[in-house]
């Protein structure tokens, strides 16, 4: 985008990246752009982590209350995939697991979308077994067109969206580290509609008394199941209350 912005103004195009693989996934555009000849001047940051003061908040389903429905559907021959983002950091710590390597993780790297295409190699992996995937709103879309992949290779996983309408686990280190937050809201998207769209199913939950009840009808589907739970982050300072700060930083 920024390439064209630059091209089309005639001035050079920026864009802001966070570190890691925000940055890394830079690449492709800054390869093209060096090759057409267009200047593009591509910043990557770095956010500490630091004590958090979370400011925002949604009248939305609390992470514990929803690792409590996720934990109840998950038995032994579960595999469960997670993304990256502050839903990650509440299942990690609060969804207790059975045995290794249930649960996957990018804990090095940290990279977003990778949730949801581990969730259809389990499934190919473990074709009997359940498999779920969790994700935010914005990682899911970094990966979302693997629901074509999904649907053709005829597999089966549930996936939950904890959605924010932000990256959420940027915006609460920003304001950790800033006092404010810049470039992490998110629109929204009907994850029903997305989900039919590609031959799967969607729910969208708007209480947390459905969770149960939908839970158990998407592990009875025989095609992939997204769940769209809009989620509550304003205790997310909780998450990093008892981090000691100096092995984090
Ligand atoms: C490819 C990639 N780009 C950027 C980042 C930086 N990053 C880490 S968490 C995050 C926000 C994730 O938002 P969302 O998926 O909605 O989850 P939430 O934190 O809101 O639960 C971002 C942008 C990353 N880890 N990977
Ligand atoms: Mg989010």
């Amino acid at each position: 985008m920024a390439l064209a912005f630059g091209r089309l103004t005639g001035t050079v195009g920026v864009c802001i990246a966070t570190s890691g693989p925000g940055v890394t996934n830079l690449v492709t555009g800054l390869a093209t752009a060096t090759s057409e000849g267009s200047a593009v001047l591509a910043i990557g940051g770095e956010v500490p982590l630091n004590d958090c003061v979370l400011t925002i908040g949604y009248d939305t389903i609390e992470p514990l209350r929803l690792i409590h429905e996720i934990r109840n559907v998950i038995t032994h021959n579960t595999h469960v995939a997670l993304d990256v983002g502050s839903h990650y950091i509440w299942t990690n710590r609060y969804c207790v697991a059975d045995h290794a390597r249930q649960f996957m993780v990018s804990n090095g790297q940290q990279t977003l979308g990778v949730a949801m295409p581990w969730a259809i190699a389990m499934s190919m992996l473990h074709p009997n077994d359940r498999v779920l995937s969790i994700s935010g709103d914005g990682g899911f879309l970094f990966s979302v067109m693997e629901l074509e992949t999904a649907v053709r290779e005829g597999v089966k996983f549930v996936h939950i969206i904890w959605n924010s309408n932000s990256y959420d686990m940027v915006a609460f280190q920003e304001q950790a580290a800033y006092g404010e937050e810049s470039g992490v809201k998110l629109g929204g998207y009907d994850v029903v509609k997305l989900a039919e769209s590609f031959g799967c199913k969607g729910y969208n939950i708007t209480s947390a008394s459905e969770l149960a009840q939908v839970l158990a009808q998407a592990f009875g589907s025989d095609v992939p199941v997204i769940i769209n739970v809009p989620v509550d982050y304003s205790r997310n300072h909780r998450l990093m209350q008892d981090v000691i700060q100096s092995y984090v930083n």
